[in-house]
């Protein structure tokens, strides 16, 4: 396959905050405070713990922290905005006052991003891509940055046999439109990023295959980040447990980064902060030797 140009060729600023793609790729933090998440669901949610766990991945190095309240993990119920809410704000005050990193909020539900951005947040990460009606103007009238992943069906059902024709060129497809609806809202062209949705969705082929061919979302010309970090294809791959899965999150992250993903969402952060400091550099040589040519 011939290499495109990297991914998401285009500013990342959320908010008058500037993120440093593309001088190098992005690591985003996640800090879930749901009891039920699939990776660390209940260890966070004790508030002073999740402030704690926040300000540590801040030192390990995350450029964002990225505070979720309702798990997406498949199979899982939804959670009402008020139960949304009462778990982020007292957390999101806190962070607001304490870490120096943009804080995205991964919600779908265009009250809880009002409440959320209404405090200060920087942006959200929207596993619906503006799905809700009302989610595209909330962020575009508080100027705020936006993640728009790929999601077949919903996270209740989305693992029961996901079928494409052509799994990289429908998630594209999909992400084109959400742009164009982004920016039509108004939502700031620089503030928006977007992701494949691994898992969300997908056999352990659609994910490999996305991964394999992430370049080929590279003149969406918006970043790209993407999330592999614990999830079940690892499990399937590897055989490992939840708690087992860092080696093949890390390695996924570097293939991710060789691929020029512009970020990625990660548990365990200095591991992929030193992953995606060796692959970036690997990748940028190679870029730089077709350039070359
Ligand atoms: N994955 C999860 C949740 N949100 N957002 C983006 N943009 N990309 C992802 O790949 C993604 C996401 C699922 O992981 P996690 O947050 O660890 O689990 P849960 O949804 O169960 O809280």
């Amino acid at each position: 396959m011939t290499r495109q140009a990297r991914p998401g060729g285009g500013r990342w600023e959320w908010r008058s905050r500037a993120l440093p793609w593309p001088e190098r790729p992005v690591v985003m933090g996640i800090l879930n405070l749901t009891p039920d998440s699939f990776s660390d669901g209940g260890r966070f949610f004790d508030r002073e713990r999740a402030v704690a766990r926040a300000r540590a991945m801040v030192a390990e190095g995350a450029d964002i922290v990225d505070v979720g309240a309702e798990s997406t993990r498949p199979g899982a119920e939804g959670v009402s905005a008020a139960e949304e809410l009462d778990r982020l704000i007292p957390v999101l005050e806190r962070l607001l006052e304490e870490i120096d990193v943009p804080i995205s909020v991964d919600t779908s539900k265009a009250e809880v991003a009002r409440a959320v951005l209404g405090l200060g947040c920087h942006a959200i990460n929207d596993v619906r891509a503006l799905g809700d009606g009302a989610m595209a103007e909330v962020i575009a009238d508080a100027g705020a940055g936006v993640v728009l992943m790929h999601m077949k069906g919903e996270p209740r059902t989305m693992q029961a046999s996901p079928h494409y024709e052509d799994v990289v060129g429908e998630v594209r497809h999909f992400l084109e439109g959400a742009i164009k609806r982004a920016c039509a809202a108004g939502i700031a062209s620089s503030g928006i990023v977007v992701d494949p949705g691994i898992g969300f969705g997908k056999t352990v082929d659609h994910n490999i295959e996305l991964l394999a061919r992430l370049d080929e979302l590279a003149d969406l010309g918006v970043p790209v980040l993407v999330g592999t970090s614990r999830k079940s294809f690892i499990g399937s791959i590897t055989g490992r447990g939840l708690d087992d899965r860092l080696a093949g999150s890390i390695a996924s992250v570097a293939i991710s980064v060789l691929r020029g993903t512009a970020g990625v969402r990660v548990h365990d952060v200095p591991q992929a902060v030193d992953s995606v400091r060796i692959a970036a550099l690997v990748e940028r040589a190679g870029v730089s030797r077709e350039a070359a040519r």
